[in-house]
């Protein structure tokens, strides 16, 4: 069975009370603009309709997941938290959280590849019955390293693209155990999280980075996916001239249609002065491409892994390299240019240091699909067999309604003759 060692936060921070006070003034503030997850909290804090489970979840541990993770303690399960990438924990959330008497808080920020591992093992040694990953990180060491618990738990929820990309090829090979719904692609989180989440998060992060403006820009957005859309549209918005590069038809012919220049890679590494990686794959942005950036570019990226730039070949091709800036690296070549790159190339939204993730309306929204989709799966567990599932389109709705109540948006219903002419292939001309 499993046994870990590795710490809660509360015993790695040298002043626990005062990071626990500052992580609750965060919390405050976030959950002040948390509708949905305070309606759901209302719900699970009635019908407890978690008693007895036990939760794993890996997330960016900052203020609004802080809030998703209290909202199942209240609930009435015991929560066992990590992160899910080295730079985005927020310390003194983590702290805060793991004061909860129902949760556990291994999330640390600058943790090594060893530490970061160490976490994970340290939430499954809590043998949960219900996972909740950004990334898949738990279901991939859950799978490979403790297939004993999978028998104890009942399903998960994935919140991010790559997650769900991964889960759906491990489906594919027949080797996901268990059910698990896929969060991100529901209309609440794409349309919301994905577009403007990431595309003002993300700007606004470099922003505040660089100290440098988007207007007059040439902005190169890799991948024209919901985050790409979101990352264009708002480029585009503060004046820069947004270049796309893909590698899929349709949303090539899509972004042109757009109104956006799209060109391969190697012409828009001649010409950009941001670049900005969505893809969710692997060495978008590569050796042949820096060799034609111009003196003082910005290398960023969007998407969950920091596989999208090569940075061992930018370090390679480099003379010098040192800290420009807080959360900037500079990489000298040999000709005197030098690329930038913002947050080791890691989801820049939530790794540089003054990021602060996505807004938090649209996280209540993402979340407050999770919570809802933790519930479900608990309640109708029957009905889940293993592999990735869509979210019930009721859920999705559930959200939605609760999102425009708190806003005070009244909207139309359909009639009975309508919703009767809807259902029908009988009435023509
Ligand atoms: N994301 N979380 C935050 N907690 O501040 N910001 C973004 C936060 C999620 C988002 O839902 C996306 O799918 C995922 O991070 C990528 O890892």
């Amino acid at each position: 069975m499993t046994d870990s060692s590795y710490p809660p936060i509360s015993e790695q921070l040298d002043d626990v009370d005062d990071a626990r006070t500052e992580g609750r003034r965060k919390m405050d503030w976030a959950a002040q603009h948390m509708p949905i997850l305070e309606h759901v909290r209302e719900e699970f804090l009635a019908d407890q309709p978690f008693e007895g489970e036990r939760i794993a979840m890996a997330m960016h541990v900052e203020a609004k997941t802080a809030i998703l993770v209290e909202t199942l303690a209240d609930g009435g399960a015991e929560v066992a938290v990590t992160g899910c990438n080295p730079l985005s924990t927020h310390d003194d959330v983590s702290a805060a959280l793991d004061a909860h008497e129902n949760i556990t808080c291994y999330a640390k920020r600058g943790v090594d590849d060893e530490e970061y591992y160490a976490a994970i093992e340290a939430v499954i040694a809590h043998e949960p019955t219900v996972t909740v990953d950004d990334g898949m990180d738990l279901v991939a060491a859950i799978h490979e390293d403790y297939p004993e618990l999978i028998d104890g738990i009942v399903g998960g929820a994935e919140e991010t693209t790559t997650g769900v990309h991964r889960l759906r090829a491990m489906d594919d090979d027949g080797a996901l155990e268990y059910p698990v719904f896929a969060v991100n692609d529901t209309p609440m989180k794409r349309l919301f999280d994905n577009v403007h989440g990431t595309g003002e998060s993300s700007l606004a992060s470099i922003a505040m980075t660089t100290n440098l403006s988007w207007a007059g820009k040439n902005v190169v957005v890799a991948g024209y996916g919901y985050c790409g859309k979101g990352v264009a549209k708002k480029a585009a918005g503060q004046n820069a001239n947004v270049i796309v590069t893909e590698v899929e038809p349709r949303r090539a012919l899509e972004a042109h249609m757009e109104g956006y220049e799209v060109m391969p890679m190697a012409e828009a590494a001649e010409v950009g002065d941001v670049f900005l990686t969505t893809t969710g794959n692997r060495d978008v942005i590569v050796e042949e491409h820096f060799e034609k950036m111009q003196d003082g570019v910005l290398l960023a990226n969007a998407g969950h892994f920091d596989i999208e730039i090569d940075l061992e070949a930018l370090d390679d091709l480099a003379v010098d390299r040192y800290e420009a800036r807080d959360g900037v690296d500079a990489y000298e070549l040999e000709d005197g240019r030098r690329l930038n790159v913002i947050a080791e190339g890691r989801l820049v939204n939530l790794a540089a240091p003054v990021s602060l993730g996505h807004p938090v309306e649209v996280m209540d929204q993402s979340f407050g699909v999770q919570a809802v989709c933790v519930r479900e799966m608990l309640e109708n567990s029957d009905e889940y067999d293993a592999g990735v599932h869509d979210v019930p389109d009721e859920l999705d709705e559930e959200i939605a309604e609760i999102k425009l109540e708190a806003e005070g948006v009244e909207y139309d219903s359909l009639s009975a003759t309508q919703r009767e002419y809807m259902g029908s292939w009988d009435h023509g001309t």
